[in-house]
């Protein structure tokens, strides 16, 4: 009996070895004919039981061999199968799934690793600090008075709970908090989000990006500032001109506003300079003695100098980007056109 079943199973060898096809519903169908629950197969296995051991074991042995060798057939006609034609419309889940899509880094923090890096190498450290601030390091450290607009609701978002704390409106509240715990010589930049209550249209956004740095020492000039936005100026836009106007604000005295030249040559140029050629970049000044006597540094000894630049503003100048939604949008097709190195 076992002779028999044994020459059963080699013709089904035989027909395992010459079964080829490259339809992915036929080759299931084979499949399911020896390996499924009431296939070939299985048949075997079961017959098996009423057999004697002694010829149970040859015929154990083959019938693996059929099993494997229908199982690697099955595997390598697969490979170079095709989706069946045929009237079903079952998916084929054999077939390879999408391919994943890789992601690309945001133009924001291509922008802003740009300029740490650029800082980086002149020996500026990193120092990033809360979104939730109080009024202290966001306001009153910095020497803005009383009643400053700033602090109105209208521009700045307060937390309901805890009560008087609030969504931080720039950066050097990091810094407030790094002049608070370390002693001069301090030289940081301290890039973040900030938040700003822009009620006016309905469609303006409240989050930026900024990056700011401080350099605090002794006998620290105007002159050292210059210098430094020169070089900042010239690494990230390769622009050599610039001018510093007289500004104000509340934290630096004196105040300026940062201009490159970026030059009238194209249609663009004349839009975004608005006929001038000249761009405003950054905001910068020497650190008011207030906020230095108000971090517990001392104004008689160390003098310092600020700067702030807004991260969209330049990511747009950079990349020639219209439209500042674009930045919060995360649409793959405007992400994927930037290229970073960092
Ligand atoms: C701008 C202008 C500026 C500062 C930021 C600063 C920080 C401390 C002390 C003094 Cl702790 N100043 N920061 C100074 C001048 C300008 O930002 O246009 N930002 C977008």
């Amino acid at each position: 009996m076992s002779f028999n079943m044994v020459d059963k199973v080699k013709e089904h060898l035989d027909i395992v070895e010459s079964f080829d096809s490259q339809d992915s519903k036929e080759i299931e169908n084979f499949r399911i004919k020896y390996l499924g629950k009431k296939g070939v197969v299985t048949g075997f296995f079961k017959s098996m039981g009423q057999l004697s051991p002694q010829d149970r074991k040859p015929l154990g042995q083959i019938v693996n061999q059929l099993k494997t060798e229908v199982a690697q057939k099955v595997k390598s006609l697969k490979t170079h199968s095709k989706v069946s034609n045929s009237s079903s419309n079952v998916p084929d889940a054999t077939r390879p799934g999408f391919q994943i899509e890789s992601g690309n880094r945001h133009p924001i923090s291509i922008v802003k690793n740009k300029i740490i890096e650029i800082f980086s190498t002149i020996g500026f450290g990193l120092s990033e600090g809360p979104e939730i601030e109080d009024d202290w390091h966001n306001f009153t450290a910095l020497n803005f008075p009383k009643h400053h607009p700033a602090r109105d609701m209208q521009d700045t978002f307060y937390l309901k709970t805890p009560e008087n704390y609030l969504l931080r409106t720039h950066t050097s509240t990091v810094q407030v908090r790094h002049m608070e715990t370390h002693q001069p010589p301090i030289r940081i930049i301290s890039p973040g989000r900030v938040f700003r209550s822009e009620t006016i249209t309905a469609r303006s956004h409240c989050l930026f990006h900024q990056i700011e740095g401080l350099y605090i020492n002794e006998k620290v000039s105007f002159a050292d500032l210059k210098q430094t936005i020169e070089y900042f100026c010239q690494s990230l836009f390769q622009k050599s001109k610039m001018r510093l106007r007289p500004s104000y604000f509340p934290f630096t005295e004196p105040s300026a506003e940062v201009d490159i030249y970026w030059g009238l040559e194209t249609e663009v140029d004349h839009r975004i300079t608005k006929g001038t050629g000249w761009l405003e970049i950054m905001g910068c000044g020497m650190v008011d003695p207030n906020v230095l006597d108000n971090c517990s540094i001392d104004s008689n000894k160390f003098s310092g100098y600020a700067f702030g630049l807004g991260i969209e503003r330049i990511a747009m100048l950079l990349y020639q980007i219209e439209d500042i939604r674009l930045f919060y949008e995360n649409d793959i097709r405007f992400l994927r056109q930037f290229k970073s190195v960092i």
